[in-house]
């Protein structure tokens, strides 16, 4: 498959997908982001890919929504229809991990797709930001909730209603980031973390994930409830009988991902 606004490419069993618009600091217009989604959902239904990764380049991983395409949608009922809206639920709905590999801007619907992602590995040039308020909106791809659960309150409220940018050191600190690496080798410090979960029980790592994200979703007796069913279907893979032999025999699991 070729695509006009990112590059594609698998290697060590991870998907990778590069935003490809560097004149425009990846602004993420509604082509765009249709092509990203397409890339995910194909590496998604790819037996030899384990783990996604999502970045862009070292100035920019993405500098948000295309504002361009954003000013001509004059009207609620435009914005509601546009294309674009359809595109930012398809990435929830991805089973596999997706690693977010940032260099540079992150803002507005660019630091936003970073946090829909599942993990986030900085560059030490990364910068998050939410600067929507600068044009009269606010952000509208999960900028008011992600950042709020990852950063906590006080941070998001600097962050969103008065454009307070998080260098890589704030955002670490912060806990909205993995880890920081430097600029030179943030892609490959990336690759490293998703070819390591790429190599791992492909079920296992699907339903962990699954899990992980439910907390988001449910109180904690649903959470631990929805937890035990996960685990106990995992006792209907090969790859759990094959992982229990493997360390009682004292041998490396070969995982077939059944
Ligand atoms: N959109 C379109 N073009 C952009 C852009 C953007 N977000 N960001 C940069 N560019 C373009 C500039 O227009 C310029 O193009 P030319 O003039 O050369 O044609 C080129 O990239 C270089 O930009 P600058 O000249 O501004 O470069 P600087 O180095 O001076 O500044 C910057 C870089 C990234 C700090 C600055 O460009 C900037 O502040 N950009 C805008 C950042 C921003 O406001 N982002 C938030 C956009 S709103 C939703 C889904 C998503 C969203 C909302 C709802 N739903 C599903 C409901 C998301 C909304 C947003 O992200």
């Amino acid at each position: 498959m070729s695509y006009e606004y990112i590059l594609t490419r698998t290697e060590r069993r991870v998907g990778i997908a590069q935003l490809n618009r560097p004149k425009a600091y990846n602004a993420l217009s509604p082509a765009l982001m249709q092509e990203l989604m397409d890339a995910l959902e194909a590496f998604d239904a790819d037996p030899a890919v384990g783990c996604l990764l999502v970045t862009g380049n070292e100035k920019a991983f993405s500098a948000g929504a295309d504002i361009k395409s954003m000013a001509a949608a004059a009207t609620p009922m435009a914005m509601l229809n546009s294309p674009l809206i359809a595109q930012w639920d398809r990435l929830a709905k991805i089973g596999k991990p997706v690693i977010a590999a940032v260099s540079g801007f992150a803002l507005g619907g660019g630091c936003e797709l970073a946090m829909a992602c599942d993990m986030i590995v900085a560059s030490e040039s990364a910068k998050f930001g939410q600067p929507e308020i600068n044009l009269g909106i606010i952000p509208g791809a999960g900028g008011t909730q992600r950042m709020t659960r990852a950063v906590g309150k006080a941070l998001a409220m600097e962050i969103i209603l008065n454009d307070r940018r998080l260098s890589a050191q704030e955002a670490k600190q912060a806990g909205l980031v993995n880890r920081i690496v430097p600029v030179e080798t943030y892609l490959e410090e990336a690759l490293v973390l998703a070819s390591e979960i790429a190599a791992r029980a492909p079920a296992a790592v699907r339903l962990a994930k699954e899990a992980i994200n439910a907390v988001y979703e449910m109180p904690l007796q649903s959470g631990l409830a929805h937890e035990s069913r996960l685990f106990y279907m995992l006792f209907s893979t090969e790859d759990q009988k094959e992982g229990m032999d493997a360390f009682i025999n004292k041998r490396q699991a070969n995982w077939k991902g059944i």
